[in-house]
Order: C-alpha cells, then sequence, then structure tokens
C-alpha cells in the first residue's frame, strides 16, 4: 500500500497533474441512526482510497464522498448490501475539472492586468496572479491598504496579510481569512473580491465607512499557500499543508484541526494519511503558528472570522464540545441576522449554529481557538454550494458568491463595531 503511494506520488512528481478520470462523487442518504454509523465506518476504510467532501452530520443531511474508479464497483455494492441509497451527484470528476482549466486558461490569454480595476473577479487565480493583485492593491491605496507578511509557508511561500486602516494605531480589529483549505477554490476568490470590495465602498457606503473609521480589517487571502499552489499544479482535490510526516509517506496536516484547543481530542484524526490529520502537535504548522503569533501580538481582535467551503452554513464555536459557549445567545442571533442578510440577494439558505451541533465535531479547529482567546465574535463559514459541484464551483457562481456573503461579513463587522467600545 505505502509502497503504491510512493509510486504514485512519484508518477506525479514527473508527469505533473494527478488526473480524476472516472471518479464519481457519490450522494448518500442515511434512513436511520443505524446507516449513520455504518456511513461513518465506510469513511474510514482505507482501502477505498474515499475522499470525503461532505462528512456525516445527522440523518436530514446527505454525505457527499469523491470514489477513485478503482474503488467505485466495490463501494457500491457495499452501499447497496446494506440498503444505503445514494445518487452520483458528479459522473465523471475530470470532465469537470478539464472544464475548469479551460475556462482558466482562456482568461488567462486575455493579458495581465496591470491594475485592479482589470482584474477579472469572475475567474480564478493562480496563486502569483493573487500576490500580483495585493501588491497592485496595496500600491493604488497607499493610505488604506499595506501588506504584512505574518510568516512563511513550510515550502517558503509569503504569509501575507492585508490591512485595512484608516489611522490611529493598534485600533482594535477584524480578521477574515481565505483558503486555510486549499481546494475550496471560492474562497480565496471571495478574498480577493472582499479586498477590492473594501477600498471601492470607504467613503461611498456609510456602514464600511464607519467600520473602519473605528476598526483595522486585517486579511489573509491565501491561508495555505502551499496548498493552493499545489491544488493548481499538482492535485485539485489537495486540502492540507504540504509538510511531511516524519514516518510516514504521507503528506500534511490539516490546518483546521492543528491548533491548541482540545488539540487531538476527538473529531480530528491521529493517523497522517487522513484528510482530518491533526498534525504532530498543536500549532505544528507555520501557516497555523503565524496566525497565533499574530493573534496573541496584535491583542486587540474582536471578530475572526474564518472562511471555509461548502455546504452553506455560518457557524460559532464549540466544535469540540457540546457545552454551548458563554456567549451562544449573542453569536446565535447574531448568526441569524448574517444569514438573513445573505439570503435577501439570491436567496441563497444557509445553517446556522455552533460547529459541533451543525456539522460534526472538529477538535483543534481555528474558531474554538480564537474563541477561547477572547475573540468573541468568532465565526465560520462554509460557503456555495450544497453539492452540485461542491468544491469545483463553476467561476461564474465566484462574485454572486462573495457578494451575498459580503452582506453577512457586514453584519457580522457592523455588531462587532457597535459593540467595542
Ligand atoms: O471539516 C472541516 O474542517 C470543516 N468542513 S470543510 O469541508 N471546509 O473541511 C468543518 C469544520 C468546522 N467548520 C469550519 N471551520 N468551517
Ligand atoms: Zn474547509
Amino acid at each position: 500500500m505505502r509502497g503504491l503511494i510512493a509510486i504514485t506520488a512519484l508518477f506525479v512528481a514527473v508527469l505533473g497533474k494527478e488526473t480524476f478520470e472516472g471518479h464519481q462523487v457519490l450522494r448518500i442518504v442515511a434512513k436511520d441512526e443505524t446507516q449513520l454509523a455504518l456511513i461513518k465506518n465506510l469513511e474510514d476504510m482505507v482501502q477505498f482510497e474515499l475522499d470525503v467532501w461532505r462528512g456525516v452530520t445527522d440523518v436530514s443531511t446527505p454525505v457527499d464522498i469523491r470514489v477513485p474508479f478503482h474503488s467505485l464497483q466495490s463501494v457500491k455494492i457495499h452501499l447497496e448490501s446494506q440498503d444505503i441509497e445514494y445518487s452520483i451527484m458528479i459522473e465523471d470528476l475530470q470532465v469537470m475539472l478539464d472544464e475548469e482549466q479551460q475556462e482558466m486558461e482562456s482568461a488567462a490569454r486575455i493579458a495581465e492586468p496591470r491594475n485592479t480595476d482589470s482584474f477579472d473577479f469572475s475567474r480564478y487565480h493562480t496563486i502569483s496572479e493573487i500576490y500580483s493583485f495585493q501588491d497592485m492593491l496595496v500600491a493604488e491605496n497607499p493610505n488604506m491598504v499595506s501588506k504584512i507578511v505574518i510568516g512563511q509557508s513550510y515550502e517558503g511561500r509569503p504569509l501575507n496579510v492585508l490591512k485595512f486602516s484608516t489611522g490611529g494605531s493598534n485600533r482594535p480589529a477584524i480578521w477574515i481569512d481565505t483558503g486555510i483549505h486549499s481546494r475550496e477554490w471560492v474562497t480565496q476568490a471571495s478574498g480577493t473580491w472582499f479586498a477590492k470590495k473594501i477600498v471601492t465602498d470607504y467613503g461611498r457606503d456609510p456602514a464600511i465607512t464607519a467600520i473602519l473609521n473605528k476598526m483595522d480589517i486585517f486579511l489573509e487571502m491565501v491561508t495555505n499557500p502551499d496548498g493552493y499552489y499545489f491544488t493548481h499544479n499538482n492535485n485539485r482535490m489537495w486540502r492540507k499543508t504540504r509538510k511531511p510526516n516524519s514516518g510516514s509517506s504521507c503528506v500534511g496536516v490539516d490546518p483546521n484541526r492543528n491548533w491548541d484547543a482540545a488539540f487531538g481530542a476527538p473529531g480530528a484524526s491521529n493517523n497522517p494519511c487522513s484528510e482530518t490529520y491533526h498534525g504532530p502537535r498543536a500549532h505544528s504548522e507555520s501557516e497555523v503558528k503565524s496566525i497565533v503569533d499574530f493573534v496573541k501580538s496584535h491583542g486587540n481582535l474582536k471578530a475572526f472570522v474564518s472562511i471555509h467551503s461548502y455546504s452553506q452554513m455560518l457557524l460559532y464555536p464549540y466544535g469540540y464540545t457540546e457545552t454551548p459557549c458563554k456567549d451562544q445567545a449573542e453569536l446565535h442571533s447574531l448568526a441569524k441576522k448574517a444569514i438573513t442578510d445573505l439570503a435577501s440577494l439570491y436567496g441563497t439558505s444557509y445553517r446556522y449554529g455552533s460547529i459541533i451541533n451543525t456539522i460534526y465535531q472538529a477538535s483543534g479547529n481555528t474558531i474554538d481557538w480564537t474563541y477561547d482567546q477572547g475573540i468573541k465574535y468568532s465565526y465560520t463559514f462554509e460557503l456555495r454550494d450544497t453539492g452540485r459541484y461542491g468544491f469545483i464551483l463553476p467561476a461564474n457562481q465566484i462574485i454572486p458568491t462573495a457578494t451575498e456573503t459580503w452582506l453577512a461579513l457586514m453584519a457580522i463587522m457592523d455588531h462587532t463595531a457597535k459593540n467595542t467600545y
């Protein structure tokens, strides 16, 4: 098995991108708790080499799993023999990836943008395009935007954070990150759109103007740059960091299980080959540690919003325990307001609640740590969609997704500003 993985890795290194021909994404629906438990077992059957896109939540929520071609038959027989219902959500993943790639390449033929006005927000971009977008935005708005490098990724890429500030020193601040899971491409793309939105609306929209006259905003758009690079060049489905694990041929740690909040407790895996591997120790990943150091040294963050995809949810702590956090009532009603605002644009419906009660148990996750650090308004989004395209959300949905999400972000930022003294 190990040998096979090593050979596959070598193959990809020599020949380029991993392909997903014949891979299907199955949507599995449990009839009852017994079936739910069986599906949970299936997630962990290593011989099938499954990739869980959307894990087990409850009986009323489907589970989406990418099944490699070689195990399709066995998985389908396995499900049928247990009388578990499933449908084929994606017939052939590679067909969808080819379309995505074609769209990106046809866009790339249009000249490189020379300023952020000609940046095409309706396309997905490479990491170097996003980094040059950041530099252009700083150059165009020297009085409001600056770039802070909070650290380096494992492979040595800069961890860039844009700071939006209209003055003051160490003002109370709001943090937003996108792309900590690298394959969730609509998030980095939305982060780019948010950055442009802030500079465009400041001085025009009274709400963002009031927020920025009181608080700073920090935005990390490519929070897992090695992973993002890897999704473009080697494996579109990469989620984790790219640091090798000692004693294993499997690479990477789940950066949303690596935080020092019930680190290693149930809701994370101790298997380096798992997509939810928590890592050898809390904050072992420099992509995580750099944010930890930033948060601590800043010391004045009032809101922390970490953006993922997919499944359309707005979540607050905790993920590691059923015990409600002490601000649950306030976080819940603010979440309701935020998703109501979001839905007002195109009717996109979101679920909301604590992580553990709304999605599943997840220990060592980002916002449990930030909340326990005293950042009350700690939220995490799961953006579009609910599974038709999953992580391969068509680029023509980037702007609508970012625009509706912005309404929810504004609700959170507005409430934070009004409750910060
Ligand atoms: O499993 C996760 O890390 C999150 N789902 S994802 O598909 N984006 O990987 C859910 C965990 C808690 N939710 C968030 N932190 N968004
Ligand atoms: Zn994620």
